[in-house]
Formats: structure tokens, sequence, C-alpha cells
């Protein structure tokens, strides 16, 4: 079938809304209708080049880097399922997971699904099923499509590996958001840094991922959730999320935890920033309470990204720093679970798309999150 979508034909270029032609789904895969996708700054990664497939691994695989469709948060209805296919059927609401969970392998059946071992492959971009492409550019070339979704178009053909049912009354542009940006962080707080109740919590970084971050840890009952960001506006949101304190900058945060823990520090830190950045660390550690642990979510630029640690800090200190991907979270257990807390009135999904674009305007709504207008844009099809 044709359809549009928003392609990258090389590092640096703007995206390309253009008609594309979709093949039918093979065994396996899912044809969706998308109702839209937000815009994760992950996406942007690969415009820049931050996150590319290594040169080495994409020639020993005959793959490309570019051109490739974006877009990894996307909601929608099942049009037709291929052969083999058991857990949705034509009609089904689904939401689309950035990370797939086989179900198979040794990470899937240890409790340890966002480590999925078909996930590792999710920057090749082509169908996780045979490693084949089922988008295709006007002039019948290939296209690889993001964490094996391809989005940012108006339909797409995915492994029922990242497809999630969902209930018919969750509206699907909440449902969207859950696939990457909201589950990432909520599950950087409750799981990554395993945020209790009475906890301090610092999550630096408000945007798509942070905020959720936010919220998951005034969720689990932190005392004292100090949110980091540099946007006045989007520090001051961070408030209706759960926030009890704010801070303009990393220093400021080290100072304003050690007053109001008087001096024991924060229990968790994680750092939700768009851009990574190596000087984070230190000052993260050195907020961070003996026994204490920072969670590092930014997923690019990691590659030659060196930190200087004090060993002191682990081992005297006892403090833990680790990363995270997908919120370490189970994209079949916590996707329905968290549409079910949204429903029940405790988790804030409305208030966390503040911009929606038409595709048409991607380009726009990418502008807007590099000048911090957006907690999360959308673009609705
Ligand atoms: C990223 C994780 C690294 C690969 C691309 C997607 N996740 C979400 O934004
Ligand atoms: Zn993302």
């Amino acid at each position: 079938m044709k359809t549009r979508a928003a392609i990258l034909w090389g590092q640096g270029q703007d995206w390309s809304v253009e008609e594309i032609e979709l093949d039918p789904p093979k065994t396996g895969e899912v044809l969706i209708k998308l109702v839209g996708s937000g815009l994760c700054h992950s996406d942007e990664h690969l415009r820049t080049g931050d996150l590319t497939v290594p040169a080495d691994v994409a020639q020993a695989l005959s793959i490309h880097q570019y051109p490739v469709i974006g877009g990894h948060e996307g909601a929608g209805e099942v049009v037709e399922v291929g052969p083999g296919v058991t857990s949705v059927k034509p009609g089904d609401h689904v939401a689309l997971s950035f990370m797939p969970a086989c179900g198979k392998c040794p990470s899937c059946n240890s409790g340890r699904t966002n480590l999925c071992d078909v996930g590792a492959f999710l920057g090749l971009g082509m169908q996780p099923t045979d490693f084949t492409a089922r988008h295709h550019s006007g002039a019948g070339q290939d296209l690889q499509i993001s964490c094996f979704l391809g989005t940012f178009g108006e339909y797409t053909v995915a492994s029922e590996m990242s497809v999630i049912k969902i209930d018919d009354d969750i509206p699907l542009e909440k449902a969207a958001v859950v696939g990457c940006g909201v589950t990432t962080g909520w599950g950087s707080a409750v799981y990554a840094a395993g945020v209790k109740a009475g906890d301090t919590a610092v999550i630096v970084g408000t945007g798509g991922i942070g905020m959720n971050a936010v919220q998951g840890a005034a969720m689990m009952g932190a005392e004292n959730v100090i949110a980091v960001e540099t946007v006045d506006w989007k520090r001051e949101k961070a408030r209706e999320f759960g926030a009890t304190h704010t801070a303009a900058s990393i220093e400021e945060a080290v100072q304003l935890v050690g007053e109001i823990t008087r001096g024991r520090l924060a229990d968790k830190v994680v750092i939700s920033v768009g851009v990574a950045d190596a000087d984070l660390i230190a000052p993260a550690m050195s907020m961070t309470a003996k026994g204490g642990r920072v969670v590092h979510t930014a997923v690019a630029p990691l590659a030659q990204t060196e930190v200087k640690l004090d060993l002191t800090e682990l081992t005297f200190w006892q403090r833990e720093l680790v990363g995270t991907v997908f919120g370490s979270a189970n994209p079949r257990y916590d996707i329905p679970r968290l549409l079910a807390l949204y429903k029940a009135g405790k988790l804030k999904l409305d208030e966390l798309v503040t911009n929606e674009y038409k595709l048409d305007d991607i380009n726009r709504g990418y502008d807007d999150m590099y000048n911090g207008t957006n907690i999360r844009g959308f673009l609705r099809y």
C-alpha cells in the first residue's frame, strides 16, 4: 500500500515527508494504522549522527545507516495480521513498545525483558522477524525504521514482539507516549533507582523522560523530589508532576540537597537529560548519600564518553552508578499497568504532551524541542 512517512536521508538533513510503499505484514508481523507519534529526542540523535550503528557493524551486516523512517512512540489500530500472530487481531487497539519482548530469550525469561536479546538489534533498522524491510521509498529503495517501528508515518508494519494490546477506552494518543518516554522515565525512578517511601530523589532534566521520573518518584512516596532543569517553565511544570523542590543547575541542586537533608544527601539521583553529559556524573555522585544510587538514562552520545570517578565514592561510600534502558521495565506488564494508572487518575499523561503537529510539520516539532518549548511534542495523523 501507499502511505506517507518522515524519512531521514542522511546525517544532518531535515526530516523529509514523502509517499512510501509499505508491504503487507509477513509471518509474526502486524499492520497498524497509527493515530500519531511522540517526538522523542532519540530520533533526533539519529539525525545528528549521535546515535548510529558503528560503521564496522553496519558493514558486517550489510546495512546502511540511512535512509531511515524515524519514530518509536506510537499507538493505533490493527488493520491486518500476518501468519502466526496470536496476541492481536484486526480492530484491536495497540501501543507499540520501542523495546520488543520476544519472550523466548534468557533476558525475557529471567525477568529482565528490557534487555530482550532481540532488542539488542533494534538499531539495525529492519524487521526483527527476518531482518528485511517492509518499508520502501517511492523509488523502491529499502527504508530502515527506528526501533523496529518507524512510527513517523500513518501506517506501519511491526513485529508482534513490539505490539501490546490495550483497552479500547484508552485514548490512543496517550498510549503512544507510554511506548518510550513515560515508561522509561517512570521505570528509571521506580525500578532502576528503586525510589522508596521517605526517600530524597533528585531528577536531573525534566523533558519527556525526566518528567515521568519525577512522577514515578512522587508515586513511590519520596519525601523530597528535587527537579533540576535549566528551562524555567519546565522547572515549574515539574511541581505539577510531584516535584517538591526545584534547582536551575546541578550545582544549585548539590547545595539544595545538602540543605534539605541536613547533610545526609539524596538516596537516589536519576540523570535523564536529552543529551548525555559526562560532567553531570561527578556532582550527581557527590550529592548521593552513603549506599545511594545514581541512575543514567541518556542514550546519546555515549561512545567514547569518558567519565572520571573517584573510586572512594563506590567503595567507602558504597554509592552505585548504574545505567538503565527502557527504565528496566517490562513492556507487556508495565505498558497496560501505566495506562490503568492513567485511567485511575494516578498518572499524568494529559499534561505531558505540550504541542501537537501535523506530520508535515515534524521539523518544526523538533525545533520546538530544542527551543525548550515542549515536554513532549506529538505528531497527530
Ligand atoms: C532509545 C534507546 C537507544 C536506541 C534507540 C532508542 N530509546 C528511546 O528513546
Ligand atoms: Zn524514545
